[in-house]
């Protein structure tokens, strides 16, 4: 062998043995998680952290690929003028020579006390100083920041949950969002089990396995940052249109893996529903940067519609062999009330160049269509209104009923705005009620219910509420698996404040293990605040 080639030979052994990372770590090593924060991090109160913290847990989860190190001391605040700074503890000196390749950033719980509260209006800066720290060390580790857990202490000097609420979590989310580092919103994920809290603070080791659990599946759904954006659990911000004001959407993932969402849109100036016209498609692939596909239909391109146009009301799409299919509610005559017809355009394309092709025949007169199909591929069609909700087969050629709709029993005030999914072998009928809010002046604040069935057309057990109220009058959604994870989509009136200027929303939607739906946390609900 010339020399030449035995250092080529070398050089391959070398690589063979020892691919390196980009950070130059040999890739046999185990990613580096350090876990900074408080008492909750270092699982003060729990029978022995080293087993029960939610770090020792995660690691448990994670498995011998991961090494997780807890550098948690009780009693610390993010605030450098705390009366426990985390800055100036030993821990955080060994967090930073750690040589990281993830940290997460656990504190604010003790900056809620009365005694650190005062100094809030510093929070955002030192916690942005606390992210730097780690972001300028060598190894340049990607950071996920927490948000404080719920605190059910009465004392309101004390780790408060009203201050944690308003104050932390929403500077904690500001300054992650300046230093354009994830966040984890874990302060929803205790809030109904205050009896895994038995001190009102200190989650035991069953709570610690939730808090682990969530960083466990938001670590193994995105292994890498999914963005450059900032993230809050890999969503972009609700609401997550903004150029525009949608309503109604309607949420399918494709063949081509993209989420679509296809959504009705409110005019502006606000006109009012009767005004509403065209239809928007949005897409993602990672829950945070939207494409809006533009316009995909208006009424003028509706052959049978009403002459007057406007009535575009809450679609739904579908899609087979090759075909997609867009159902679209809108009225043929002047007198809507008995002229709704179910309108289908088709395309090739998910979100461009729809045709209209005709209506549904025999659809009762009413609006909102929901198309689900089952996995044996039989496709069912939903609408509804005035307390009335109607369910039947479609034929295989999408555009035909397959015998009568009909009427679903077991809802309870119904309203409309009906959508059907699956999970685990059981049908869901999710909808919008009735609801007055004699909290808010007796006005309507419809909040969304929930069905279950052993059979797509029911009969249906009612379940719940599954979303509360938003800002707006009208609530409406739908629900979708995507790359593991459920999401509710619904919208709210958040940046307009007037009930028909909406946008769309979406939220982590979570099943209990009996199959029971847990009531959406919805992320920016502090418009609320303005009641
Ligand atoms: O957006 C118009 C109508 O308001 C929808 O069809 C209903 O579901 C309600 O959201």
């Amino acid at each position: 062998m010339n020399l030449k080639r035995i250092i080529t030979f070398v050089i391959v052994c070398v690589l063979a043995t020892m691919t390196l990372t980009a950070k130059g770590r040999k890739s046999k090593e185990p990613v580096r998680i350090t876990c900074i924060g408080a008492s909750i991090t270092e699982g003060a109160t729990t029978a022995d952290p080293s087993r029960d913290s939610y770090p020792a847990q995660l690691q448990r989860m994670l498995g011998n690929t991961y090494a997780v190190s807890n550098y948690g001391v009780s009693g610390c605040t993010m605030l450098k003028k705390g009366d426990s700074p985390y800055w100036n503890t030993e821990a955080y000196q060994n967090a930073l020579a750690s040589d990281p390749d993830i940290v997460f950033i656990d504190l604010g719980g003790n900056d809620s006390k009365a005694v650190n509260r005062v100094h809030m209006d510093e929070f955002v800066k030192d916690a942005c100083e606390m992210i730097a720290s780690f972001q300028n060390l060598p190894s340049k580790p990607r950071i996920i920041v927490l948000t404080p857990i719920v605190s059910f202490v009465e004392d309101p000097d004390g780790i408060y949950d009203a201050v944690i609420n308003r104050l932390v979590a929403p500077k904690t989310i500001d300054a992650a969002d300046r230093m354009r580092v994830e966040v984890l919103d874990m302060h929803p994920i205790l809030k109904r089990h205050p009896e895994l809290m038995p001190d009102c603070i200190h989650p035991n080791a069953e709570g610690s396995e939730m808090m682990a659990k969530k960083m466990y599946e938001y670590l193994t759904a995105w292994p890498e940052k999914p963005s450059d954006h900032m993230t809050i659990d890999a969503m972009a911000n609700n609401p997550f249109i903004t150029h525009l004001y949608t309503a109604d959407p309607s949420a399918h993932v494709w063949d081509d893996g993209r989420l679509y969402v296809y959504a009705s849109h409110d005019i502006f100036p606000p006109r009012g529903c009767d005004y509403m016209d065209r239809y928007h498609v949005f897409s993602t692939d990672n829950m945070i940067d939207w494409t809006d596909h533009g316009e995909i239909l208006h009424s003028g391109q509706v052959p049978w519609g009403r002459r007057e146009g406007g009535y575009m009301w809450a679609p739904d799409c579908a899609y087979k062999d090759g075909t997609y299919y867009f159902y679209f509610p809108h009225p043929s005559g002047t007198n809507t009330g008995p002229t709704w017809k179910i309108g289908i355009a088709t395309s090739k394309e998910p979100a461009a160049n729809f045709t209209v092709q005709g209506y549904i025949e025999g659809v009762p007169s009413f609006i909102d269509p929901c198309v689900f199909m089952d996995d044996d591929g039989q496709v069912y069609l939903y609408n509804g209104g005035g307390g009335k909700c109607y369910g039947g087969r479609l034929k295989d050629n999408m555009v035909e009923l397959d015998g009568p709709m009909v009427e679903m029993e077991g809802l309870y005030d119904f309203h409309e705005g009906t959508w059907v999914h699956k999970y685990n072998g059981n049908y869901y009928l999710t909808y919008p009620d009735n609801f007055i809010d004699p909290s808010r002046g007796n006005k309507q604040y419809n909040r969304m219910h929930y069905a279950m069935s052993k059979s797509p057309l029911g009969p249906w057990e009612y379940k719940g509420i599954m979303l509360e109220e938003t800002d707006c009058d009208t609530s409406h959604g739908s629900i979708v698996e995507y790359k593991g994870q459920w999401y509710m989509f619904y919208h709210n009136c958040a940046l307009s404040g007037r009930g028909n200027l909406r946008s769309i929303c979406v939220d982590r939607l979570y099943y209990n293990e009996d199959g029971t739906i847990q009531i959406v946390e919805q992320r920016n609900r502090s418009f609320l605040d303005r009641y």
